[in-house]
């Protein structure tokens, strides 16, 4: 897939202040400082559309982006930087839950976990949040260029491992680094997949229902979602 326009939307700082739900949205959600507007920007072919920091914590709000005037991304904060107690980890940010529970038209969620970190506890909680919610997601092991192929490869493997009896089927894994690119063509082929199913969804609606209107977005995502079985299922 190419991307023909990359526009920024809004910064949004609750779920009520998104943009309307009319377009199926991708969001990115890791802990801090992983690289979630790094790549991001590296998909989108534009540095410093979404804003890039060492800080961890830095992006706050729900970012949101029009990509091809048809489809969006969304920049989400990071878990893991907010002070708290350890139980709440995993409910790090009551708005980003907000937003991964109960956006409607949330096709898929690109969890990001670094490739040169042995699995960390708060990603194993999060994803197990992600789960136990039926969020649909795909895992995003991120700064590949940073590590040798045999540490990232160790790494992903240990993680794979850990929530293997969480699913029946593993989620789909992406490899990735925002300063080599690598991953962007399979990143950018998995929210390609999910267009065109969310559109033939559509389009066997409209045959099949004549006299009713068309299908919303949100009913096309839910359609999508249960299309999908090579992506996670909750056990
Ligand atoms: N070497 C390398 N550095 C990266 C990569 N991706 C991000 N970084 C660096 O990691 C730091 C954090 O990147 P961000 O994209 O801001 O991370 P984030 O997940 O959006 O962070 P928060 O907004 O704080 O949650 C920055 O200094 C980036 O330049 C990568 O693929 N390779
Ligand atoms: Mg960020």
């Amino acid at each position: 897939m190419n991307i023909s326009s990359a526009i920024f939307d809004c910064s949004a700082p609750d779920l009520d202040s998104c943009p309307d739900e009319s377009l199926p949205e991708f969001a990115f959600i890791g802990r801090s400082n992983v690289g979630k507007s790094s790549l991001l920007n590296m998909l989108a072919g534009e540095e410093g559309l979404a804003r890039a920091s060492p800080t961890p914590g830095f992006t706050k709000l729900i970012n949101v982006f029009t990509m091809n005037k048809c489809w969006r991304l969304v920049d989400l904060p990071g878990y893991g930087f907010a002070q708290g107690a350890r139980k709440d980890r995993a409910r790090f940010n009551q708005t980003v839950n907000d937003y991964l529970e109960n956006r409607p038209n949330l096709c898929l969620v690109f969890a990001l976990i670094e490739s040169g970190l042995s699995p960390q506890e708060i990603d194993l909680d999060f994803v197990e949040w992600l789960v136990r919610h039926a969020v649909p997601f795909v895992l995003v092991f991120t700064k590949t260029d940073k590590v040798s192929a045999l540490t990232a490869q160790t790494n992903i493997a240990a993680f794979t491992d850990r929530i293997s009896a969480w699913f029946e089927k593993p989620p789909a894994v992406f490899i990735c680094s925002a300063v080599t690119r690598q991953g962007r063509q399979e990143v950018l082929g998995v929210i390609d997949e999910q267009l065109t199913a969310i559109n033939a969804a559509s389009i066997r609606n409209r045959a099949s229902a004549e006299n009713s209107p068309n299908l919303s977005l949100q009913a096309r995502v839910r359609e999508n979602r249960k299309r999908r079985p090579d992506l996670n299922r909750p056990w």
